[in-house]
Order: structure tokens, then sequence, then C-alpha cells
């Protein structure tokens, strides 16, 4: 049954606990697989493949006639789907594109700031049942809108050596440009530092496990990575207008996620606690990830019960969830005092899957409180800033003694000279 508590009784350290480091042995792996990759590069994924995924990959690209087949078999009713939510994300991070811009507000100067687009990108898609095509659209289409030219998506061939055909439709819908069979902390290695047959990329995007999360700690500064996504959490904040049976619904839609999501409910009323803990018990055992949502509700889920709503705020303020679904009868009320959450759920009829699917938000969300300081995936991850500026002569002419002096106060006179000199008789 999940646990419930006082907020008033509990400390900040007891609201969180979640710090996901990887253990020693998993580290000493994945820096063999890493160096193996240099090394060989597509011989040493061709082992992996049989190795771990016990396929037998002869090309290591996905061809076109292998997207064709993946289309032609799509059921046309869920085809449509992704389309549709595919333009509803596409349309949300267009939004998202910011201007450059230019000044010229002095006589001789102009400053400004550019965005340019990385050149190439890598999606990392985990196989199995961690293979969601949503996330596929939800990682691909910002890289596509912020106009990265290269697309690179990595997944692991089934035993049979094929990717499962609906991560090839969404891929293909979302605008990918190539597919390679290759998963784990190998695809990351080989995204990084490329092999005969993949592109080394600029960076690197996308959920996955233990093995694949330090893979991508250890080749960050090499490439860029987007973030080390922890287990999936959703903070519902409920008042006693609230019907239990959606809000135990929509915390059972995360916590079937993973044995290590959390499932959190902050409410200002006792009676919606003890509620949602009742219907919790029964809306469970009807699950057919019944042992998964059972493991999360259990170990990590929490109720947390506050004496008013800004206090309820105030728990999810310091909890900074992933998705914080805000069920109050005013939820744009409230908007302005939630400071740390990766999406804002709002009102009674949002719940988390119109998120994760469909509505257009990325649902690629800082996870573990980072959230304090990270956003959702997004344009800007796949776009890069320079400024620039431009001096005449004359302007340079003014300031060129301050600049010569500030030189020269930090022992610095190479700089100053290279200003001075160009005024030198
Ligand atoms: N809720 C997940 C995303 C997802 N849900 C994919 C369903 N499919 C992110 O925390
Ligand atoms: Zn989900």
């Amino acid at each position: 049954m999940i646990k419930l508590y006082n907020f008033d009784e509990l400390k900040p350290e007891e609201i969180l606990n979640r710090d996901i480091r990887a253990e020693k042995n998993v580290e000493d792996v994945v820096d063999g697989i890493i160096s193996d990759v240099r090394a060989r590069g597509d011989e040493a994924l061709k082992d992996y493949a049989l190795k771990f995924d016990g396929a037998k990959i002869d090309d290591l690209q996905v061809t076109q006639a292998e997207i064709d087949e993946a289309f032609a078999n799509m059921d046309p009713y869920f085809l449509e789907t992704l389309r549709e939510a595919a333009a509803n994300i596409e349309s949300f991070h267009r939004q998202q594109v910011h201007k450059n811009f230019v000044v010229n507000d002095k006589p001789g100067i102009v400053l400004g700031q550019k965005y340019t687009p990385i050149e190439k990108a890598g999606v990392y898609v985990p196989g199995g049942t961690a293979a969601y095509p949503s996330t596929v659209l939800m990682d691909v289409i910002p890289a596509k809108v912020a106009g990265v030219s290269e697309i690179v998506m990595t997944t692991p061939a089934g035993k049979d050596g094929k990717v499962n055909p609906v991560i090839l439709a969404a891929a293909a819908t979302a605008g990918v440009t190539k597919i390679f069979k290759t998963g784990g902390a190998q695809a990351v290695a080989a995204l990084a530092y490329g092999t005969q047959s993949i592109p080394a990329v600029d960076k690197i995007v996308g959920p996955g496990n233990i093995y694949v999360a330090t893979a991508k700690r250890k080749v960050f500064g090499k490439v860029g990575i987007d973030m080390i996504a922890g287990p999936s959490e959703i903070l519902v904040l409920a008042d006693g207008g609230c019907n239990p049976a959606w809000v135990a619904a929509d915390l059972l839609s995360q916590a079937e996620h993973d044995k290590l999501a959390s499932p959190v409910l902050v409410t200002d009323s006792a009676e919606l606690a003890k509620a949602v803990q009742a219907e919790l018990e029964v809306q469970i055992p009807q699950l057919p990830r019944a042992a998964i949502a059972r493991a999360s509700v259990d170990d990590n889920g929490k109720i947390i019960l506050c004496t008013d709503l800004h206090k309820a705020i105030e728990a999810c303020n310091i909890i900074a969830p992933e998705h914080l679904e805000v069920c109050v009868e005013d939820p744009f009320g409230v908007l302005n005092e939630i400071k740390n959450a990766g999406s804002i759920f709002l009102g009674r009829n949002v719940p988390e899957a119109l998120g994760d699917y469909f509505a257009g938000p990325n649902h690629t969300l800082p996870t573990s409180g980072t959230a304090r300081f990270s956003s959702p995936l997004g344009v800007d991850d796949f776009v890069k800033k320079s400024s620039f500026l431009y001096y005449t002569r004359e302007a340079l002419g003014e300031v060129a003694p301050r600049i010569a002096d500030f030189a020269e106060r930090e022992g610095l006179h190479a700089h100053a000279k290279s200003v001075t000199i160009r005024y030198e008789k």
C-alpha cells in the first residue's frame, strides 16, 4: 500500500530519495566496450549484437526496403495517430525557435548573436519493451525543427536481426536520416567516435538503461548529451474536489513504467488522501503490468498531506518532479507559484498520457530533481549560439587606451599591444 506522510513532519531529504550512480562494475564494463568500439568499429558492434541481443547482423544500417515494409504493415489508424502526434509536436517546437539579434545603437559598433543548428545528432532508442515510438517522435522532431542536417538513430535489433517496425515507422515519420542496428553502451560509443558505417555525431540524445546512461556520461565532452534520465516521476497536486479514481489512474500511468518510478500525490485533503490510497489498491490488480506498478507504488510512492494548498505547492517545488499534474479548481491561479517542474499539466482533464503521446510539448524531461536547473528536451538542445562583434577603426580607437590599460593590469602585454599597434605611426 502507498505510504502516507504529513508534509510538516518530513525533512527535505526524506522527501527526496533519488540518487542514481552506476556501480563500479558497470563503469568497468562500459569502459571496455567504448575502447573496443573505438578500436574495432563495426566488427565490435556486430559482436555485441550477437552477444547481448542474440542478433546476427550483416549490415548495420537499416535499408529503405525495411522501412517500406514497416509502413506497409502498419495499422492505418495508428499511422494516422503517429502523424497527428508528430504534427502537434512539430508545431509546439516551432514556437521554441529563437531569433538572432543584432544591436547597432552606438556609431561604428555592431554586436549580435546568431543561432546555428548542430550538424549531426544521434538519437538512441532502447530495444525491447522500453522501445517507445512516442519517444522517437519526441527526440527527433526538435532536432528536425532546429535544422539539424543529419539525424542518426541507433536501436538494437531483435533476435531475428530486425528492428521493431513501429520504431522504424516513427523514425521515418519524424525525419531520421539513417538508422543503425546497434544498442547499449556500444551504440553510444559508435555515435560519439564513429565507425566505418556510423558517422560520429555532435550530440547524443535519448533514454537508455544504466549502461547507456553511463556511456553517455563518459563520452560527454567529446560530444554533447541531452541529460542523464533517472526513473520516471509523476507528482499529482490535487485538492479535495478531485475524483480519487482519476488521481489513482494518473499515478499508475507512471508507476507502470518502471519499478523505480515514483508516483507521488500531494494534497491538502485528508479525505482525498485516504480515498486515493484505497483506490490504488482497487486499480493495481487490474493492470497487465501490476507487478511493476505494485513495486513502484509500494517502494517509491508517497502521499504527502499538507495543511493548505500553498504548503502543497512548496512540497512540489522541493520535489521538482518530472511531471506535475495540477488538479485543482483554478490551475492557472497557481501556475506562477510553481517554480520547479519539467512539464506542468493544468486542470482536471489533463492526464499525463496526453502529454506523453500527443499534445505537443516534449516528454523527454528532467528527472531526479534536476528540474531545479534544467528543462525539457527541445529545439535549444540542437542549436548553439555564437556571438559576433564589429567595430570600425574609429570606434576601436575611442576605447583603445582603456582596453590596453585593462590588459596591462592583468599583466597581458600582448593583449594591449594587439590594440595599440593599430594606432602606431
Ligand atoms: N512518461 C514517459 C514517456 C512515455 N510514456 C513514453 C509513454 N511512452 C516519460 O517519463
Ligand atoms: Zn509515460
